[in-house]
């Protein structure tokens, strides 16, 4: 990514740990929404990591405009993860109604433990599925080494009729409560 000196995917790294996973660890302290001040995230990087030389507020805009994925939102000078959170005070995210089909890609050994409970948040706040095939095979593929994720359709209409909450993360990711198994069709 980009010809800086510094290397804007170690940037969006650090960047997703401190506001997604460890706020507390870049002394952050972030809004109901899981924002901070522009500045006092740049001041937390430079404080934290070592870079080849100070990070800018612009270098931080650069990874939110043309990172591979839309991590981030910056909104009037203040900067959040739009997904993928791990800590453990809830971010308050913007209920959302999603397409009527929506995409989850994991690994063989996870399916066998979904198939039965359904899909739960793990590690995150939320479930992320995706809004389409592609992405979720690329998101499975990052479960299932070498070889071909389990793709499974998700019946998010019916899932959201029966109560299971869903937020909007970026335009390939959808977040939701727990997905019981019922709604969910293994297809690949
Ligand atoms: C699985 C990336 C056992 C689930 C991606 C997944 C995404 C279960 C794993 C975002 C389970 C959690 C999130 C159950 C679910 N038993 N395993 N009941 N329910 N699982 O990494 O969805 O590049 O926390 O299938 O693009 O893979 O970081 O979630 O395999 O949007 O921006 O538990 O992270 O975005 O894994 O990926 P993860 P994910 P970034």
């Amino acid at each position: 990514m980009g010809g800086s000196d510094i290397d804007m995917r170690r940037l969006s790294k650090a960047m997703s740990y401190a506001l997604r996973h460890r706020p507390e660890e870049f002394g952050l302290s972030l809004d109901g929404r899981g924002a901070v001040g522009l500045g006092e995230l740049v001041d937390a990087l430079n404080a934290r990591g070592r870079w080849p030389r100070p990070v800018t507020p612009d270098d931080v805009a650069w990874v939110v405009a043309n990172g591979t994925k839309q991590r981030f939102a910056l909104e009037d000078g203040r900067i959040r993860a739009r997904y993928g959170h791990s800590f453990s005070g809830r971010v308050e995210l913007e209920e959302a109604e999603p397409p009527d089909v929506l995409w989850h890609g994991t690994s063989h050994e996870a399916w066998e433990a979904i198939r039965e409970e359904g899909l739960q948040p793990m590690g995150r706040q939320a479930v992320h599925l995706s809004a389409d095939q592609e992405t979720a095979l690329a998101v499975g593929a990052r479960h299932e080494r070498g070889g071909e994720p389990v793709l499974l359709r998700v019946d998010a209409a019916s899932a959201r009729a029966a109560g299971v909450i869903f937020w909007r993360g970026n335009e390939s990711t959808w977040l939701a409560g727990a997905v019981p198994a019922k709604y969910l069709e293994r297809v690949g």
